[in-house]
């Protein structure tokens, strides 16, 4: 190993340079919450004592060895990435990791099947959030929330209602906001002739499931909009549009947009929203993933969009006003490396946004010196930024460089592969 405190010093220089303070960008980056999926762990499987797998238009792909079988493991597994992991981190649960001796449906889950997640949560320290599973259930074959069943509909509104009360319990037991995102594939695979009623329903379900549930404190809501999903290939309820109308019209504090980076046309991009969603509204969640081609969930990369999202978070100030969550779900690779990547990858390019010369850039701008902004903004593209990630993993004793991956292996002879 190098002298990473040589390193460091070095960069602290190169930043001084620049009028970046590297000591208090680390404070910055550290204390800034990004939201880890449980659901790498097991291949969006989850854990009701039920048949059937993964619906809902998503997919994972691959049969690498050691998924998590029960909740307990899925627990052990997020401890040992958390190992990986530098800075302030919160767990992202679904509806269905409930923990329960038989099976409860959707409509009837309670805190009571997610005390584990909150003793666990609390014992850690971390803050809890949660998402509501409209998806993997008999019911959601053909629509959820948007369906002209009424049986149907009425049901998905009970596992809404039930997911907000469920997420005041997680705000009530860690001390820390819970946000809630709400995803429903309602789609379809043709182009439908009446694009009108699933929309009307789908406004109806959302609405009836927040007056429900008003009085419920401590959480947050993200309505997530999707393009396409496999087999809704032509049509989903809850497009942009939808969704952005439903967040916007809304206009209650707690209703804010959910913005997946796989969920978009392929040469549409999320950085470049951000700007506009902020000039309507508060609070951003955002689901970081990697589409390839389609919304296939890669494992988060270092890569440009990744990092022009966090840029316009510190462009544009939002750093402190955005949920920062992740979604991806990669089953060809050991599952806890998937996460240490993608967690890592996903922090890495915060601290690298953080180390730009912002307020130079926008000075330059301002003054209509257009050539100085793109030099400025050029020259950092090669900054000794690695000097400063290393000793930041260092500090905060997360492994530096690829250290923790003997420590994935070891796991995954003892453990993994004995499952
Ligand atoms: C699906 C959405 C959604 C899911 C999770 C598992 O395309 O991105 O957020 O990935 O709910
Ligand atoms: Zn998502």
């Amino acid at each position: 190993m190098y002298d990473i405190k040589k390193g460091y010093e070095l960069a602290k220089e190169y930043y001084a340079q620049y009028g970046i303070d590297v000591d208090k960008v680390i404070e910055i980056c550290d204390k800034t919450p990004i939201s880890m999926h449980c659901w790498q762990g097991d291949d969006v499987n989850g854990f009701e004592k039920k048949e059937g797998g993964l619906t809902g238009g998503i997919q994972t792909t691959g049969n690498y060895p050691g998924a998590a079988r029960n909740a307990e493991e899925l627990r052990a597994d997020i401890e040992k990435a958390m190992e990986f992991i530098p800075g302030e981190l919160k767990v992202n649960v679904h509806a269905n990791y409930q923990e329960a001796d038989t099976f409860v449906d959707r409509d009837a889950i309670t805190e009571e099947n997610f005390k584990n997640w909150a003793d666990w949560a609390v014992e850690k320290g971390i803050g809890l959030d949660f998402n509501p599973t409209y998806f993997s259930h008999p019911l959601s074959e053909k629509a959820t929330l948007s369906s002209a069943d009424e049986n149907v509909r009425k049901f998905w509104v009970k596992h809404g209602i039930a997911c907000r009360k469920i997420g005041e319990y997680f705000y009530k037991r860690t001390g820390k906001v819970c946000v809630i995102n709400h995803w429903t594939p309602d789609g379809d695979k043709e182009f439908p002739i009446d694009t009108l009623t699933p929309r009307t329903q789908l406004k109806k379900s959302y609405d009836e499931i927040f007056e429900a549930t008003k009085d419920v404190e401590g959480v947050m809501d993200g309505i997530e909009s999707k393009v396409f999903g496999i087999g809704a290939e032509s049509f989903t309820a809850g497009s942009h549009e939808f969704c952005m109308g439903y967040v916007m019209k809304a206009n209650k504090d707690h209703i804010i947009m959910t913005l997946d980076t796989g969920h978009y046309h392929p040469t549409e991009v999320v950085s470049a929203k951000l700007g506009a969603v902020y000039t309507f509204s508060d609070h951003v969640l955002l689901h970081v993933s990697r589409p390839v081609r389609w919304d296939s969930d890669h494992v988060v990369a270092f890569d440009d969009e990744t990092k022009a999202i966090m840029e316009e978070l510190v462009r544009l100030d939002k750093l402190e006003d955005t949920y920062i969550a992740t979604d991806f779900f990669d089953a060809s690779i050991n599952r806890i490396a998937a996460w240490a990547i993608g967690m890592r990858n996903t922090r890495k390019a915060m601290l690298y946004a953080l180390l730009q010369p912002t307020e130079m850039m926008k000075k330059l701008e301002a003054e209509g010196d257009v050539s100085g902004r793109l030099a400025v903004s050029q020259e950092f593209k090669a900054a000794p930024f690695s000097l400063v990630w290393d000793y930041y993993c260092e500090k905060t004793n997360k492994g530096v460089g690829l250290s923790w991956l003997d420590e994935v292996r070891k796991y995954e002879k003892e453990v993994l592969l004995n499952r």
